[in-house]
């Protein structure tokens, strides 16, 4: 028997667990948080493992469906739900969809929020210099990814024209944690048409609401 309210694990601060944030928000669905932090212990037990066997956020449950890996879950929430679609009807701009957040999983998100933000806090917080040559090339591979993204997307006013899609809400917590950091930002102002997609969604109550403690305002 499907209980009616999901239960998403995970934490605020991570990126995926946002873009499943900001898709249950969209939709309307209610959802009963439950805090699991990755760089506590508790991630790696075996109760949390049981659910997901990497260890990693997010995962929703609803009822007795366990599903982890963020781009199923938000397709997954859009599909179980009533409420605003959240994809395209038609093949071609669905299939435009899957392949930038495709993109955003395997070449964006390691470099500009690993690579670039989390290099740089680290570094702060020790209170020395970043690896110059690791930030040379995070950004070179982030450059790369951003303007394969802005080629793909349409002129708006969303990344795949008139509707709000899943891949506006997949890209969105990667370029909050990049923007923290004056090389994303910089990224971020090389691309026009995401740039001005970046203003855009920071309207939406849904980005208000998940906003990062890091993220500047
Ligand atoms: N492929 C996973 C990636 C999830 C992921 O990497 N989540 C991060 C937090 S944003 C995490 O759990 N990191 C822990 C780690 O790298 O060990 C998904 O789409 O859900």
């Amino acid at each position: 028997m499907r209980a009616t309210e999901p239960q998403l694990l995970g934490a605020g601060y991570s990126v995926y667990v946002r873009v499943t944030r900001l898709a249950l928000i969209e939709k309307g669905v209610a959802f009963d948080p439950v805090e699991v932090d990755i760089f506590d212990a508790h991630a790696n037990d075996a109760a949390y493992l049981k659910l997901h066997p990497f260890g990693r956020i997010p995962t929703l449950r609803h009822g007795d469906f366990v599903l982890y890996e963020t781009a199923a879950i938000t397709r997954y929430v859009d599909e179980a739900f009533p409420g605003p679609a959240l994809q395209p009807t038609d093949t071609q701009a669905r299939a435009r969809m899957v392949q930038m957040i495709g993109i955003m999983d395997s070449y964006l998100y390691r470099p500009l929020v690993w690579g670039l933000h989390v290099a740089l806090d680290d570094a702060a917080k020790a209170g020395r210099p970043a690896d110059a040559a690791g930030l040379a090339k995070a950004m070179m591979k982030a450059r790369q990814a951003l303007r394969a993204l802005d080629d793909l997307a349409s002129d708006g006013p969303w990344l795949l024209g008139e509707s709000l899609s899943l891949a506006d809400l997949h890209l969105l917590p990667m370029l909050a944690y990049g923007r923290v950091t004056a090389e994303g930002r910089v990224l971020l102002s090389e691309q026009k048409k995401l740039q001005t997609w970046w203003k855009l969604m920071q309207a939406r109550p849904s980005v208000v609401a998940t906003r990062f403690a890091a993220e500047a305002p």
